[in-house]
Order: structure tokens, then C-alpha cells, then sequence
């Protein structure tokens, strides 16, 4: 199954056969002092500098995220897409938990974003899902609902098919709809990473669509995070991610490994292409 996203133009697919999606994370302030300062203070050139960066990485998608505590993110969210969308041509995944801050800033994006993120909240389908139908665009589906992130497969299972039929109830096409599995840290339960490795299988299995995982939450707490993070995500490709949102600079060569270890690299190329690249630079 493929789900398409667009910037201007550039088409990216997330493949279920495929090689992995890589959606650069670093456009967010959660936990980065720097960017929460400059994006109070207007200073977009940081941000340029953190697009182009990840491009430059092996990003095909950025993430955007700007839930600074007291900023406007109906305002902020549009500027920023704008301020990307002018610097780097690839398509952009809307990073927020507000309605009206993903219209707003899907009204000015480029192409077919990405919309992060529904889950099986009922308040949450009923907000998010009609902005991505009547924007034309993709979404992550959470799985999670009122009830908090179920701690077993076939619960998240039941939650990833219910954004799947509630998506399709009012015309979202099934390949417009990435499942994320979530992972929990692995320092404070040691089946954490063991469960979202079964609802990969399972969705996968079961409902055949893509699937995202957002990472380096599995090693939160622990030393060394990078090699957890590492592992984790071959893990993770074994099992059917095939898109991650993740900080490129640091893991794009092990996403490259792991497409080539999986048999999605012929002959190599994508990975001996990027090895040359980052030795000249
Ligand atoms: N699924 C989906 N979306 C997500 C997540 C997910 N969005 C947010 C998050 N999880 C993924 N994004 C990040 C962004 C940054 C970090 C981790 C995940 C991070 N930041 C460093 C820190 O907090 O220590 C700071 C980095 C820096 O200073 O540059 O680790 O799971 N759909």
C-alpha cells in the first residue's frame, strides 16, 4: 500500500514494500531550548538552518511542531509552514494537537501534507479527521484512545481499525492513513518495546497499512540512548515500519542499513549514494 505525500514538487511514497520514510524531527521546541527562544523571538533563520539540515541528512518529510507554552499556534503554525515551505522543497507533516492550528496551517501548505495526528480519542476523530478530508491530505493515527495507550497488541489493533473505518466513513481513503504503533520507554517497562513490535506485526498483518513509529521514546531515561534507539529501529523495520519520524542526522545511515539489509536498497545504491555524499561534506 502506498500513501503519497507532495511538497511543491517533490512526491514522496510511503511504501508497506518499500524503502523507510524517514520525517525529520527536529522542528520541534519540546525539550530544545534553542528553538523555543527563537521561535519567541521570530528568529526563522534557526529553523531554515534546521530544514536544510535534515535535508541535507536524508529527510524526505519534515515534521513541524511549534507548541512553545504561551505562543499562538494558530498564528505560528501557518508562519512556520510558509518559512519552510520557502526554504526546502519536501512535504511537510503538521505537528500539533490543534484543530484550528492544522487548518490554518494546512491551508498554506504546499502539495499533500501530512497531518500528525488523530487517535481514537472520540473528541479527536471528531475534530481532526473532516480538516485532513476537506484539506485532501494524509494523516498518523494514533493508537490511543480515552482510555490512555493500551498495553497489549490486539487492543491497539482494535483502536488502529477504528481510525481506519472512522477515516473511511466520511471519504479518507485507507492508504491516506499512516498507523502510529507508540512505544514506550523501555526503562520503565521492560515489555514496552516488545509491545509495539507485535502491533507493527499485527497491523500489519491485519489492515495492511502503513505504519509510523516516532522512536526514541523506547529509550527515554536510559544511558546511551542513540544504540537503544539504533536497535530498536531495525527491529522495528523487521517487524513493518515503514516510516519513522526521527532525527536524520543521527539515524538516516541506520534506516539505510536496515533498507538495504531488508532487501528495499538494490544493488546498494541509496546507501553507497549517501556514504559518498557525507564523505565529501
Ligand atoms: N509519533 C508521532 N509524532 C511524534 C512522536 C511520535 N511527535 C513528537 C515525537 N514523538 C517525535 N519527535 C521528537 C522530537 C524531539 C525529540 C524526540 C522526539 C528529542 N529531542 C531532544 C530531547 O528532548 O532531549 C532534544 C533535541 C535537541 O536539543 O535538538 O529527543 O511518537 N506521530
Amino acid at each position: 500500500m502506498q500513501t503519497i505525500l507532495k511538497s511543491k514538487t517533490v512526491e514522496v511514497r510511503i511504501d508497506t514494500e518499500g524503502p523507510v520514510v524517514m520525517i525529520g524531527e527536529r522542528i520541534n521546541p519540546t525539550g530544545h531550548k534553542k528553538l523555543a527562544a527563537a521561535l519567541k523571538e521570530g528568529n526563522f533563520g534557526y529553523v531554515r538552518e534546521l530544514a536544510a539540515r535534515q535535508v541535507e541528512a536524508g529527510a524526505h518529510v519534515l515534521d513541524v511542531n511549534v507548541g512553545v507554552p504561551g505562543m499562538d499556534e494558530v498564528s505560528l503554525l501557518p508562519e512556520l509552514v510558509k518559512v519552510v515551505a520557502d526554504h526546502i522543497d519536501v512535504p511537510l507533516c503538521l505537528d500539533s494537537n490543534n484543530p484550528e492550528a492544522l487548518a490554518a496551517g494546512l491551508a498554506v501548505s504546499p502539495g499533500k501534507p501530512l497531518v500528525n495526528s488523530v487517535n481514537g480519542e472520540e473528541a479527536r476523530l471528531q475534530s481532526i479527521l473532516p480538516i485532513v478530508k476537506d484539506r485532501g491530505a494524509a494523516v498518523i493515527g494514533l493508537t490511543m484512545d480515552d482510555n490512555g495507550i493500551p498495553n497489549d497488541a490486539e487492543t491497539r489493533l482494535s483502536i488502529a481499525g477504528k481510525i481506519l473505518e472512522r477515516a473511511a466513513s466520511i471519504g479518507i481513503p485507507q492508504e491516506d492513513v499512516v498507523i502510529d504503533t507508540l512505544v514506550l520507554t523501555v526503562g520503565a517497562d521492560q515489555n514496552a518495546a516488545l509491545v509495539t513490535l507485535k502491533t507493527i506485526e499485527l497491523v500489519r498483518r491485519e489492515l495492511g497499512v502503513n505504519i509510523n513509529l516516532g522512536a526514541s521514546n523506547v529509550s527515554f531515561g536510559l544511558p546511551d540512548r542513540h544504540t537503544i534507539n539504533q536497535a530498536f529501529l531495525a527491529l522495528s523495520f523487521g517487524a513493518g515500519t515503514s516510516c519513522v519520524i526521527t532525527d536524520p542526522v543521527k539515524l538516516a545511515r541506520t534506516v539505510l542499513a536496515c533498507d538495504l539489509l531488508l532487501g528495499r536498497d538494490p544493488y546498494g545504491k541509496q546507501y553507497i549514494e549517501h556514504t559518498r555524499k557525507q564523505q565529501k561534506a
